[in-house]
């Protein structure tokens, strides 16, 4: 069951990422993506392995951005790999069949390999808005954007859930909703949020319910 919203963990001024996603799960969160761009794979390992107990404690699933390798050793829930990591039919070769598989795509031909790959289970799809959360952003879709890529998904048939990332502010979600989203992968709006509990509350008011059947 892929969670309609999806909490992509940060270091902030105070927290480290760990505490962030203690944090985010204490406060109702059931989809992680651990992400951390700056450190060693043998330190990235050890927050992973830290991390997946984290969320096991609260039920919430792990998923690692980028590292594959680390992913199975860690027994992630899941794997997100950008446009320049591994290609997912690789890593669905070396996960087997449980573990997600999430692709990143910027264009509607992005979302379509990943789609005809039959490997990758839902589609991040930014960026929204501009953020500084990301470096090397490639280009903001806005609404219209999704619109126009949603709609070709259903004119082509294509059926994979697509999560919209980027700049996701509240005030945000409703609208992109509509586009046909089927949800959404925030840092900041969470990590920065005074009160986290009432912000996911607030956050999944905006999204539908039920999930995708996979
Ligand atoms: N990929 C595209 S934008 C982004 C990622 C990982 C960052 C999302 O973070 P924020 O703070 O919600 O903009
Ligand atoms: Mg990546």
């Amino acid at each position: 069951m892929i969670s309609r919203l999806h909490y992509i963990s940060q270091e902030t001024d105070e927290k480290s990422h760990l505490d962030n996603i203690r944090e985010a799960c204490a406060a109702g969160i059931d989809w992680v993506q651990l992400r951390v761009k700056d450190r060693e794979l043998d330190e990235i390992e050890e927050m992973a392995f830290e991390a997946k107990a984290i969320c096991k404690k609260y039920g919430a699933k792990l998923i690692l951005n980028d590292h594959v390798e680390i992913a199975k050793a860690i027994k992630a829930n899941g794997v997100h790999l950008g446009q320049e990591d591994m290609d997912p039919v690789e890593a669905r070769a070396i996960l087997g069949d449980k573990p997600y598989i999430g692709g990143t795509a910027n264009t509607w031909e992005q979302v379509e390999l990943l789609y005809e790959s039959k490997v990758v289970d839902y589609v991040g799809l930014g960026p929204f808005k501009f953020t500084t959360t990301k470096e090397n952003l490639s280009p903001e879709l806005g609404i219209r954007g999704y619109s126009n890529i949603l709609n070709n998904m259903i004119i082509q048939d294509i059926d994979i859930p697509i999560i919209a990332i980027g700049g996701i502010e509240m005030e945000d979600i409703f609208d992109l909703q509509l586009t046909g989203c089927y949800g959404i992968a925030v840092a900041s709006l969470i990590n920065n949020s005074f009160d986290k509990k009432e912000t996911i509350e607030e956050i999944k008011l905006h999204l539908p319910d039920g999930t995708f059947d996979d």
